[in-house]
This record gives C-alpha cells, sequence and structure tokens, in this order.
C-alpha cells in the first residue's frame, strides 16, 4: 500500500463521514487514547516463571504447541516488546501472580510480594507501559475443585493469603505507575457431577472475598470475574454471574465480563449498560469463544464490533477498562497478539465513527426503517481508510505488511528457542 494512497482514500472517508455529521479526526483522537491490557500470557501458553511442580492442579489449559514460546521473563518481556512496536496507542501489560521474578527461589503461592514484582515496574517504566495484575489461584497442588469456596479452612486460608497479598502487589504497582493497577480475581471453583451444596460454596466464596476485601487500598482496583463452567467443572461454577453481578452491586466492586464466560447466545453487550447503572466501572475480558470458552484470537467479528458499539453508545469509554484474554498456542503467539489487539482498535474504529446522531435522531421520531437502514449503511462506510491512515499516522507497518515483521522476528528469535 502506498502512502499517497492511503492520504487520498482517507481524504474522500473524511468527507463520506461528514456527510453523516461524524467528526473523523475526533474519533481518531478517541482511538489513540484507548488503552488496551494485553494478557501477558499469550506469550507462554499461561505457564508462569514459578519454580514449583505446576503439575499439581488444573483449572486453565491453552492447546497447541507451535515453537518458540516465551521461556523466561527476559524473552516474554521482548516479546511484548516487540507487539507493542507493532500496534498504535499507548497500552498496558496484564500480568499473572505466576510470572513473578522469582530468580531461582521457590515462592509458594501465599509468599508472594512486591518485591517480586520489583524488576516488572522498572521494565514498565522504562517500556512506557501500565500494569494491571491477576491472583492466580489454577495450576496448584492446592487448586482442586475448591480454592476460596473451599470448606477445608486451611485451603480457604491459603487461597485469601495468596488473593490479599496481589491486591498488595496491585497496589505498588498503581502506586508506581501514578494510576490505577485493575486487579483481577478468577478461581475455577465448581464442581464436575452434580452438587448438594451449591449455597454453602457460594456463602463461603462470599465469606473469603469479604475477607480479602477488608482493607481499602487507593492505587488498585477489584474486578471479579465470572464464569459459566470449567472444562472437570462442568455442573456447577460457584463464582457464576449471578453471583458476582449480586457481590459488584452489593460492595460496589467491577464485575468482569470475559466474553467467552456465557451461553453462546447470550448477548454480552447488552449487559454493558447495566452493570453501569449498578456497579462503578467495567472489565472486559475480550476472547472468542468457539462452542465453549476455547480462547481463540479475537478477530473482527459481530461480537466484538457489538461490544464495542455499545461501550461508545453508553458514553462509557472512560468506566470500561478493555482486556484481552485469549491463550492460542497452535499459531505464532506475536502474531496472534498483534491480530488480537488491531480487531479490538478496528471495532473500536467502527463504533467511534458511527452516526450516533442522526441514529439517534431517527429513533426519537420513531423512523425506524431509517433507522435500520442507516445502521445497515453505516457498515460499509469506509472505515477502513481511516484505518489505514490511523496506522500510517503511528509509523506502523500499513496493511498486512505487519505478517513480515513478525515472520523476521520469528526467524531472529522465537523459533530459535528449542
Ligand atoms: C479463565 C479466565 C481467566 C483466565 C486468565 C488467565 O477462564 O478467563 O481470566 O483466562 O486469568
Ligand atoms: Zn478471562
Amino acid at each position: 500500500m502506498k502512502k499517497e494512497s492511503v492520504l487520498k482514500s482517507y481524504e474522500l472517508a473524511k468527507e463520506q463521514y461528514a456527510a453523516f455529521g461524524v467528526d473523523v479526526e475526533s474519533a481518531l483522537k478517541k482511538l489513540q487514547d484507548i488503552a488496551i491490557s494485553i494478557q501477558c500470557w499469550q506469550a507462554d501458553d499461561v505457564s508462569g516463571f514459578e519454580n514449583l511442580d505446576n503439575l499439581g492442579g488444573g483449572g486453565i489449559q491453552a492447546t497447541g504447541n507451535y515453537p518458540g514460546k516465551a521461556r523466561n521473563i527476559e524473552e516474554l518481556r521482548s516479546d511484548i516488546e516487540k507487539v507493542l512496536s507493532l500496534v498504535a496507542g499507548k497500552h498496558r501489560l496484564s500480568l499473572h501472580a505466576i510470572y513473578g521474578d522469582f530468580g531461582k527461589k521457590i515462592v509458594d503461592r501465599n509468599e508472594v510480594e512486591p518485591v517480586h514484582f520489583k524488576s516488572w515496574i522498572q521494565w514498565a517504566k522504562q517500556a512506557n507501559i501500565k500494569l494491571d495484575f491477576n491472583s492466580t489461584s489454577f495450576g496448584h497442588p492446592k487448586s482442586g475443585d475448591l480454592t476460596l469456596a473451599n470448606p477445608d479452612k486451611k485451603i480457604r486460608e491459603f487461597w485469601v493469603e495468596h488473593t490479599k497479598r496481589c491486591r498488595t502487589i496491585s497496589e505498588e504497582m498503581g502506586k508506581a505507575q501514578e494510576d490505577p493497577c485493575m486487579m483481577n480475581l478468577w478461581i475455577h471453583d465448581g464442581s464436575k457431577d452434580l452438587t448438594v451444596n451449591r449455597y454453602k460454596y457460594r456463602q463461603i466464596l462470599e465469606k473469603s472475598l469479604d475477607d480479602i476485601f477488608a482493607t481499602d487500598y487507593k492505587n488498585m482496583k477489584d474486578c471479579i470475574e465470572a464464569k459459566l463452567f470449567g472444562i472437570a467443572l462442568e455442573s456447577y461454577t460457584v463464582g457464576s454471574y449471578d453471583f458476582y453481578l449480586g457481590y459488584g452491586a452489593k460492595k460496589q466492586k467491577i464485575v468482569t465480563l470475559d466474553t467467552g464466560h456465557f451461553h453462546l447466545t447470550e448477548s454480552i453487550p447488552d449487559k454493558i449498560s447495566s452493570l453501569l447503572l449498578f456497579t462503578p466501572e467495567i472489565m472486559l475480558h475480550v476472547s472468542r469463544p468457539i462452542r465453549w470458552d476455547s480462547d481463540h484470537v479475537v478477530i473482527l467479528n459481530d461480537d466484538i464490533a457489538d461490544l464495542a458499539k455499545e461501550i461508545i453508545r453508553a458514553d462509557a469509554l472512560k468506566r470500561t477498562h478493555i482486556g484481552l484474554d485469549f491463550f492460542d498456542a497452535s499459531i505464532n503467539r506475536i502474531g496472534a497478539y498483534a491480530i488480537g489487539i488491531r480487531s479490538t482498535q478496528k471495532a473500536l474504529l467502527q463504533a467511534l465513527l458511527e452516526p450516533i446522531e442522526q441514529l439517534r435522531d431517527y429513533e426519537a421520531k420513531g423512523q425506524y426503517f431509517e433507522r435500520l437502514a442507516l445502521l445497515e449503511e453505516a457498515k460499509t462506510l469506509p472505515w477502513n481508510a481511516v484505518w489505514d491512515y490511523f496506522l500510517l499516522k503511528n509509523n506502523l507497518p500499513l496493511g498486512e505488511a505487519y505478517i513480515t515483521e513478525i515472520q523476521k522476528y520469528e526467524k531472529e528469535v522465537t523459533a530459535k528457542r528449542k
């Protein structure tokens, strides 16, 4: 793609959008400022860098064995830096507790401390990126079927301690970056087969959360992530959407909507406007479920386009934190990141370019044919010309040229990891 053609197409697109009352430049400015919280775990298939025997407990699994996954902190940082060099905008990195800089030390989950994330905080500052955080209750001998909802006091307390420590780590991150660190709490707790104790486990989880959240912090924000079911825990999930929605509304915590954690025909976009009325903010885990919570790479499909539109229509950008959550181990991992981030940005751009005023005007007047017609027309307005210009303005490879960049990094870096 030639620079001149991009500029020419952009000018024409701008004109076309102006005819619908859409200010393209202001849309681009907004897009430039939307930070996406990039999940660190796509780089290494959710393995982390603990020196513990990880084989003890499940809860999560990546599938595929494409060569070149990051094997240590240095490689992960280098991969993330590469990803950031291929996308426009200033973004964030979401770390899990198992990604601490533990050196050769054995640090159990109930021993994690801010010091284990000191080098991450330093790196982040220098990479000009902000950090978000997650407690990790999966992949540990004490994970089992129940962690924070475990009737066994010792196990429950172990995970309460872990999660409390994660909040202090998040607080340190937030303080250092002078911007709140979003801490996400997700646990897999549930039951493979019928349980006759649905109430009991939820009561225990509520108690654990109350313990965990007893201390107030200024530089971190708590997010609680619901799920429909997990593999091997198909019959019951303690932390269901009802559970966290209730807890979030009651205690003013942020509910995390993972787009892979609902019935496949359930509309996640429709939840945005309700959550914003009853909970302080929203955290998103943008993912792509195929038949189930498969965590495929995010692509520009209707689900994500509709989600982005709801955020913009509800004027919710300031209260919505957009995080990604996919981990595909079957393709080039840097490529997976690039596709996922770019597709999310494309969805947001489309949403920002919607001729919303005209649409609302039609709706107010009861002109529903006109509303539907314009919604259809808007789909094929030249948003892609605006996208190309966005890349050009950010000095990024145009169109599909980023593929070559990733192939080069693969040849020079990731393919050499054996
Ligand atoms: C799992 C949840 C959770 C994880 C990450 C690694 O189903 O989506 O958010 O993917 O914490
Ligand atoms: Zn998630």
